[in-house]
């Protein structure tokens, strides 16, 4: 996959919002998010056909704007949506199996907290891998112990020329850092999602990423 379209990875679910969560995605295109994720997960999360109708409204307002539309986890509903890709946890589905049942051309994440699991990412054909979480976060109850941006480079040194995006309580002010640490970009909840100015902050930190040219 094209790395320069993890540099400003938003990911949500209609929870992780106190507004309409159209909206929210919708400012957050127009401020230059370069690929979005559908997490509907956790308390007050939506289920049945609601979380569909959510989930496909989403999909047709990121080809507006010419953004890949990935679902967490659930490969049915991607399927069923005709999304562009799914990325998976590290209990998940395997990789590998749920390849079988996807068309070849989608993107395929996995989240790795270490570098064993990001060997076997890379060794089950992931297009890139999602690291984390580096700093502590409130938005994933079962997050794990945090990585720091040591943890980063250390995954970035054995990933060779793999994509890898940073996640976990990422805000503005880190991503030069994590760019640095040889991170492709960087993936947010709700340093977009609760922010009183979705737009901007997108902007911003796409402005952010372009001080620091692509890994190579
Ligand atoms: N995955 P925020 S951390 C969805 O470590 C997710 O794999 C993580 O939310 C991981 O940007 C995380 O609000 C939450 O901290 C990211």
């Amino acid at each position: 996959m094209n790395r320069e379209l993890l540099q400003v990875y938003f990911i949500m679910g209609s929870n992780n919002t106190n507004r309409d969560p159209l909206a929210v995605l919708e400012e957050a295109l127009q401020g230059g998010i370069t690929i979005f994720q559908f997490r509907e997960k956790g308390a007050g999360a939506l289920i049945g056909e609601e979380k569909r109708t959510l989930a496909s409204k989403m999909k047709e307002l990121c080809h507006r704007y010419n953004v890949p539309f990935i679902v967490n986890d659930e490969v049915d509903l991607a399927i069923e949506i005709e999304a562009d890709g799914i990325h998976v946890g590290q209990d998940d589905e395997p990789l590998i199996q749920l390849k079988q049942r996807c068309p070849d051309n989608w993107i395929f994440g996995v989240s790795a907290t270490n570098e064993k699991e990001a060997r076997q990412a890379i060794k089950d054909g992931a297009d890139y891998i999602g690291v984390g979480p580096i700093y502590g976060t409130a938005t994933k109850e079962d997050a794990k112990q945090p990585i720091g941006v040591e943890g980063l480079a250390g995954i970035r040194a054995i990933a060779g020329d793999i994509p890898i995006v940073a996640i976990g309580g990422i805000k503005l002010g880190h991503v030069l850092r994590l760019r640095k640490a040889g991170a492709d970009g960087v993936s947010v909840i709700s340093a977009i999602s609760q922010v009183e100015k979705p737009r901007q902050t997108a902007e911003l930190f796409k402005k952010y990423n372009q001080y620091i040219p692509s890994y190579s």
